[in-house]
């Protein structure tokens, strides 16, 4: 038997579609994100650039998870344009988080698009409670310029200790002497932290630090590092990134050790600032500058790499003027400082600082330590570079300020996120 073939039932195919000619449609605007995504405490920043080849008006989106965490309108133009927005990593909670940013059109029509995975760190006692005091405040996500009018500096519950009454700081000392945690020299130290705004060590480092210290500092003037000029009161930037002695400083674990104690929490530097000669910086409190929330959890550690000369434009302290009130911009209804013009701020920052140091009438304290001592200072106590009456005499010192860990830090002065390293001490 011859099986049946039979033919196929389905339809011949149809003929191919003639080709449509496809137009290229040229992308009408463009994106892209600059961001870490190592761990980052506190408030984790994206940088985005944009540009349109035609002028045009678009939306920029910020969204984790499908749920829309900013919006802004802004203007594209043919020049790159890089703003950046950042995100308090408290209130995302811990972990990686993928952060969606568009570029929308009037129609809500995609222009542009990309992800960020930053990395919320948020540990320890004290990220808990900072998380608690921005969620009872409303605090937004997203910020695109940072403001103590953000957070609730009224918050009791997360005042540190020595900024409670002197009762509560005693009780707090007594408590580490009782720990063993410090030795009744050390508490002796911290009292004075407290009362006075700043605490001093001497013969911190040893000679052989000292020296290497030197010598980095040497190579910095020979080399012209940031055009530095002998003889001028120009500070260098974060040395610690170029040399090792300098990074030992910064992360010195006798000084950690202090910081962590003061803060209870671990102490994270921000940057670090080389003397040659003395700064003949105004009296100003830190706070401004660097700032942290809640007040109280950052401070400054001034160095001396050699025995500080009279006449050399000395450091001064006024002991006791940590608890004179905290000006922010906000204060004083400041706008950020832009462009380095810094006219404003000496209006208005600069002569609120002198009518408090005038009404208080507290006598400046002139510090001059032998080399290898180091001075803490409380975040806001008003301190000064003196007049340099003799040109001559270099006064060689590092100051290195620092951030607790779990705390949101930012420079009010410039409205911008600050920096904190994180993992440096390892
Ligand atoms: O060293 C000085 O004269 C002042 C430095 C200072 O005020 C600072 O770094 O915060
Ligand atoms: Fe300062």
């Amino acid at each position: 038997m011859r099986a049946l073939l039979r033919a196929p039932t389905s339809p011949a195919p149809a003929p191919e579609p003639a080709p449509v000619p496809v137009e290229e449609v040229a992308p009408r605007a463009f994106l892209s994100l600059d961001y870490s995504g190592e761990p980052t405490a506190g408030l984790i920043r994206i940088f985005i650039t944009a540009f349109a080849p035609e002028p045009m008006l678009a939306t920029l989106v910020l969204s984790a998870r499908d749920q829309t965490l900013h919006k802004a309108d802004i203007a594209l133009a043919p020049q790159k344009q890089t703003r950046w927005l950042a995100l308090h990593g408290h209130l995302l909670g811990d972990g990686v988080h993928e952060i969606r940013v568009e570029l929308l059109d009037s129609e809500g029509g995609l222009l542009a698009q990309g992800v960020a995975s930053i990395f919320a760190r948020n540990r320890g006692a004290l990220a808990q409670r900072v998380t608690e005091s921005l969620t009872r405040q409303g605090a937004p996500i997203v910020i695109d310029q940072c403001g103590s009018e953000l957070y609730d500096y009224a918050d009791r519950q997360v005042t540190p200790w020595f900024d409670r009454d002197a009762e509560a700081a005693a009780a707090h000392i007594a408590a580490l002497v009782q720990d063993g945690t410090i030795d009744s020299a050390e508490a002796a130290i911290f009292e004075h932290f407290v009362d006075h705004g700043f605490l001093v060590v001497e013969d911190l480092l040893g000679p052989d630090e000292l020296e290497a210290l030197n010598l980095a500092v040497e190579d910095a003037v020979a080399k012209g590092l940031e055009g530095y000029e002998w003889g001028s009161s120009q500070r260098l930037h974060n040395l610690h990134e170029r040399y090792p002695a300098v990074r030992k400083l910064w992360l010195h674990p006798k000084v950690t050790r202090l910081l962590d104690l003061i803060f209870d929490a671990p102490a994270r530097p921000c940057q670090s600032l080389t003397y040659v000669f003395g700064s003949q910086q105004d009296h100003h409190q830190d706070t401004i500058h660097l700032t942290p929330f809640p007040a109280g959890y950052m401070c400054g550690v001034w160095t001396a790499l050699e025995d500080v000369q009279p006449s050399s434009g000395e450091l001064v302290v006024y002991p006791g003027t940590h608890r004179l009130p905290r000006i922010y911009r906000q204060t004083v209804d400041l706008p950020p400082v832009v462009d380095g013009d810094w006219t404003s701020f000496g209006d208005k920052v600069v002569t609120r600082w002198k009518q408090m140091l005038d009404d208080l009438a507290v006598a400046p304290q002139v510090y001059q330590p032998k080399a290898g001592t180091v001075l803490i200072w409380h975040e806001n106590l008003m301190h000064a570079g003196s007049v340099r009456e003799d040109l001559t005499k270099s006064r060689k010192s590092i100051v290195c300020h620092y951030f607790a860990e779990g705390v949101v830090g930012y420079y009010d002065s410039s409205a911008t996120p600050g920096a904190m390293h994180l993992d440096a001490r390892g």
